[in-house]
């Protein structure tokens, strides 16, 4: 990208990514144009690595040359040039940590269960009492800062979408009945099907 100018920001980014998908969501939200380069993971562009060498989705090359290499700086960097939702008002950082850090843990040794000498079921218990917590918050308020969606609905729902499709059965028997009302909602806003577009294969320029 060197000494190039680019018209819109690009956004390196692969569909079923939950980092991805929250990055997606504030672009949107925000109205800030960009292309959207949907990567494999195991075929990264060179141009990406380039651009970022950790090697990780989602990237942001921004028209002067700047490169925004995290989901959430992401996400606050889009919000603060335009946030008409209010999103920046429930960036709650203490909640998505506990979200990145100990809930994705628990997830992937669910998830992933044949990758991990683990056992799977006891993470699951681990996760679910991370989400007693967003219980309790959900079923004072429509969304986790209130009573409209907000940078940490975003940020979190795509790790709990996850969790509930491992086993959709059992999930929906939970006793967890707003986070799971707060998942429907939010995963069936228009702008998160907007988010999820599917968009072919980008192979690169070479
Ligand atoms: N902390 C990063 C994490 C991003 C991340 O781990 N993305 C995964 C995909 S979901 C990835 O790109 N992994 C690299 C790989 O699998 O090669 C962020 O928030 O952007």
């Amino acid at each position: 990208m060197a000494g190039t100018t680019l018209t819109e920001p690009i956004l390196y980014s692969f569909r079923r990514c939950p980092y991805a998908m929250r990055a997606r969501m504030a672009l949107l939200v925000s109205d800030t144009a960009c292309e959207v380069r949907e990567v494999k993971l195991r075929e990264k562009p060179l141009e990406m690595v380039a651009a970022s060498p950790k090697g990780t989705v989602p990237v942001l090359v921004l028209c002067d040359g700047p490169v925004i290499e995290e989901s959430l700086d992401i996400m606050r960097w889009a919000l603060r040039r335009n946030d008409p939702e209010h999103w920046l008002d429930g960036d709650d950082a203490e909640l998505i940590g506990i979200n990145d850090s100990s809930f994705k843990f628990h997830l992937d040794r669910y998830k992933y269960a044949d990758r991990y000498p683990a056992d799977a079921v006891d993470h699951r218990a681990q996760a679910v009492q991370i989400l007693a917590g967003l219980e309790q918050r959900l079923a004072k308020r429509a969304f986790l800062c209130g009573d409209a969606r907000s940078l940490t609905d975003a940020a979190i729902m795509p790790f709990v979408r996850q969790f509930a499709a491992t086993d959709r059965g059992w999930f929906d028997a939970q006793p967890l009945p707003s986070v799971q009302r707060w998942l429907a909602t939010m995963l069936a806003s228009p702008l998160f099907a907007e988010a999820m577009a599917k968009r072919p294969q980008w192979r690169g320029s070479a």
